[in-house]
Parts: C-alpha cells; sequence; structure tokens
C-alpha cells in the first residue's frame, strides 16, 4: 500500500512536486536521502574542491504502476525512468523552474570489476536528466568542479544566442569554482541533451551529457507508460587503466549504455502493453544502432523535434548518429526477455581489443604447449571461433580494471555479450516495475534440438 506521502516523495525523485519542493531550500533537498540524487556535502559550500571523486549516486527506487499514475496526475506527464541514472532536482522560484548542474570527476562503476575516472554532473556519467514542460521558464545553474573552464550547450533548444553556451564565442567560459546561469523559456516540446561546448573532445570522451527532455503542454493522444533515455558511449580505457584517453578517435574498448556495461547495465521493466518511448541521445565519435528484439518500434522524434504521425517510419535497428536525438514509441505486446543492444559487434562486447592476430581456423596446439611451459595456466583460445571466452571468463585473469570480453549467465547458458547491451523485461500484469528475473517460457515455445535433421531441404 502506497502512502500519498511516499508518492509525493517519490514525485521529487522523478520530476518532483512544485508545491513540496518549493517548500524546501536547495541546500537542505541536498540531504534528504529520498530527494533523488544526493550530492556530496562538500558541494553545499560552494567552494571549489578540484578534481575530487564523487562516490556513485543513489538511484531511485523502481516505480510501481499507481506511483507511475499518481505523477501522471500531478504533473501531466509520466516521467521519465534514465536507467542506471538519475532525474535532476528542481525547484519553482517564482516563475522559474530551477536546477542545478555540478562538473565534477565521479568515480563510476561501469560493471563490478571496473571502475573508471569519468567527467560528469552531480555525481554520475550521463548526468541528471532535465525534465520540463513546454512553456516552463528555466534557470540553470552550472557549477565548475573540474580542472578546467567548461560552459554547456543546450542541443537542440531554441534559446537565446547568448544562452547557446559555446565559450568564447558566446560567453566567457566558465572557470574551474565559478559558476554560471543560464535562462530560458522552452518554446517547443522533444528531446534533447546537453553537453559542453568547450575543449569538446576531451569533455565528450571523458563523459560529459545529460539528456533534456521537454514534455508537450498539450498532453499526447496516445500517453506514454513507460518513458526511457539511453545515452550509448564510447570510452578508450586502455587495460589496466583507469581513465579514459581522449586521444583515441575510433579505436575504442569499452562501451555502455547510460554508463553501465553489461553485464553491469539494468534491464528496462516493462508491463505487456504498455505504451514505450525510447529516447536515444550520442555525443560519441560514431553511429549506434540500436536495436530491439520482437517488437518495431515507430520514430516519432528527433532533435528536430516531431515528426508528423504520417511521416513515423517502423523500425527495429534505430541509427542514433553522433550529435543527434532520436526516440521512438512502441507498445510491448510480447511478454519475455528481449535484447536491446547496439548492432554494432564490437559495441556489444567489453574491453575489446583490436589489431590482434586472428586465430580463428589456426592449428595453435603447438604455440600453445610452448607458451604453457612459461606462463602457468595459460591456455590457447580462439581457434574455433571466440565462444569460448565466455565459458572462461570467470576464471581468465586479465589486466587490472578490466571487464570479460563477453559476460553474462542466462536460464540456458552464456550470454556472450557486453558493453551496448541490456534487456527489456516484458510482463504481464505486474503492479511494479521491479525486475522479475528471467522469463518463464511456456512449454513448447523454446526453440528445440531434434535427433536428426531433415533430409531433401537442401
Ligand atoms: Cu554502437
Amino acid at each position: 500500500m502506497i502512502t500519498r506521502r511516499d508518492l509525493l516523495a517519490r514525485a521529487a525523485v522523478a520530476g518532483g512536486s512544485a508545491a513540496l519542493l518549493s517548500r524546501t531550500p536547495l541546500a537542505a533537498q541536498e540531504q534528504d536521502p529520498h530527494a533523488g540524487h544526493q550530492m556530496p556535502a562538500a558541494h553545499a559550500d560552494h567552494q571549489p574542491k578540484m578534481a575530487a571523486p564523487a562516490s556513485r549516486r543513489t538511484l531511485p527506487p523502481p516505480p510501481t504502476r499507481s506511483d507511475i499514475a499518481g505523477w501522471r496526475r500531478d504533473l501531466g506527464y509520466t516521467p521519465v525512468t534514465t536507467p542506471d541514472g538519475v532525474t535532476a532536482k528542481w525547484r519553482m522560484n517564482g516563475a522559474w523552474k530551477e536546477f542545478h548542474l555540478v562538473a565534477e570527476e565521479i568515480e563510476q562503476e561501469f560493471a563490478p570489476g571496473m571502475t573508471v575516472k569519468v567527467w560528469g554532473y552531480n555525481g554520475g556519467s550521463p548526468g541528471p536528466t532535465i525534465e520540463a514542460v513546454e512553456g516552463d521558464n528555466v534557470r540553470i545553474f552550472v557549477t565548475n568542479r573540474l580542472p578546467e573552464h567548461t560552459t554547456i550547450h543546450w542541443h537542440g533548444i531554441f534559446l537565446p544566442n547568448g544562452m547557446d553556451g559555446v565559450g568564447g564565442m558566446l560567453q566567457p567560459h566558465i572557470k574551474p569554482g565559478e559558476t554560471y546561469v543560464y535562462e530560458f523559456k522552452l518554446r517547443q516540446h522533444g528531446t534533447f541533451m546537453y553537453h559542453p561546448h568547450a575543449d569538446e573532445m576531451v569533455q565528450m570522451a571523458l563523459g560529459m551529457m545529460g539528456f533534456v527532455v521537454v514534455h508537450p503542454k498539450k498532453p499526447l493522444a496516445e500517453p506514454i507508460d513507460r518513458d526511457f533515455c539511453i545515452f550509448p558511449h564510447m570510452w578508450a580505457i586502455h587495460p589496466g587503466t583507469y581513465r579514459p584517453d581522449p586521444s583515441v578517435m575510433l579505436d575504442f574498448d569499452i562501451f555502455t549504455l547510460n554508463g553501465r556495461a553489461y553485464p553491469g547495465t539494468s534491464p528496462l521493466i516493462i508491463r505487456q502493453n504498455d505504451r514505450v518511448r525510447l529516447r536515444f541521445a550520442n555525443v560519441s565519435m560514431t553511429s549506434h544502432p540500436m536495436h530491439i528484439h520482437g517488437h518495431r518500434m515507430w520514430v516519432v522524434e528527433t532533435d528536430g523535434g516531431q515528426i508528423p504521425r504520417s511521416a513515423w517510419v517502423p523500425e527495429s535497428s534505430l541509427n542514433i548518429v553522433n550529435g543527434q536525438t532520436r526516440a521512438a514509441d512502441f507498445v510491448a505486446d510480447v511478454p519475455g526477455d528481449w535484447p536491446l543492444h547496439c548492432h554494432k559487434t564490437h559495441h556489444a562486447m567489453n574491453a575489446m581489443g583490436h589489431e590482434v592476430p586472428n586465430p580463428i581456423g589456426a592449428d595453435l596446439r603447438e604455440v600453445g604447449a610452448r607458451v604453457s611451459e612459461l606462463i602457468e595456466g595459460y591456455t590457447t583460445m580462439g581457434t574455433a571461433g571466440m565462444a569460448e571466452h565466455a565459458e572462461h571468463a570467470e576464471h581468465m585473469a586479465g589486466p587490472e580494471n578490466t571487464l570479460p570480453m563477453m559476460a553474462g549467465t542466462g536460464p540456458y547458458g552464456p550470454i556472450e555479450m557486453g558493453g551496448m547491451f541490456t534487456m527489456m523485461k516484458i510482463r504481464a500484469g505486474i503492479d511494479s516495475y521491479q525486475d522479475p528475473g528471467w522469463y518463464d517460457h511456456p512449454e513448447g515455445t523454446v526453440a528445440w534440438k531434434v535427433d536428426s535433421a531433415p533430409e531433401g531441404l537442401i
């Protein structure tokens, strides 16, 4: 049984109740463990503290269907979920909806066994999702706790020229320790993003990005039940190191969805027949064809705005090119555990080494025998393909701070994925969006083995 008080507290997590938050000073909210992202106490005093790693932020609990119904009633929209991330806190101050982003270095776990020193906002990369409604006047404070200057560009948003965030050209850079204010009225709705427009190559390679979701003033004809924001991103974290290398152009080795690499990614929990919106954004160095299994999604928005219904395009792989956002809707009509992943095969793996000799088809028994005289426990692998890497993942000693190339174990064996891979767990009749575990397939609906292959068909 959920109480009204719980509902308001969760509304604050998911985007806020104006009445609740307007009575609470920002500093006090920062202490409140139920008010969404917790900023470390050091942030309250506005003293610069350069390159101080913050701990990973606290994620909100999974909502129930009645939570979402309450938010929709109170706020007029279905709040977005940023898997493994958070929604930005806000408060009303007169006619202004106020937000606060703190640019800082963070130690972020990509998956158990791998922690990376990223640059992000408010304790994570991507930063908190800014959520507002068309017509809102937004005021966004940006505090710089990085060791170098920064700015924020509001990608895709109509705003006055001087609020566009291009350092040196449209505003002075925000120096370490300084706080700047951006103010504009949201004159459109859609899926946008924020990122630095200062030392862009370094700052985006290290993780500085976030969503801006602006809901329409007039609610959609077909309301969304589950609304997810996902940033695919690529990182060059050389084996045994902890810091992304921004000088790499294309040869990345770690791939994440919202700053987590499979098996660290959280699944998307969906009730059968929910209308689902998937929002993607990309500030990495190449495109990510995001693929869903078992369903088709209709592409409804780009970062240029809404696509008229007559021009919606059905896709099962939606390519998110660098510098783009896309939103696509689908009705989750088939229950099960359905993959959602980047279809570039190197992007759905971990610790992808490139330019290594190809062992497939080679007879390396002699080499293996000689190497194992020098290195205890050495095993030659990969001559029949790379699947055996997944089987041996647990007991292969790799360099420090990295992840097995292929990971995850399902009810039928190794999953052999990594990186930009997650699952949509679609279930009939659930009331809570907690992880329901593996899908229990009805009898006779799983591919099965037969005793012999048919004759005469090839
Ligand atoms: Cu990709």
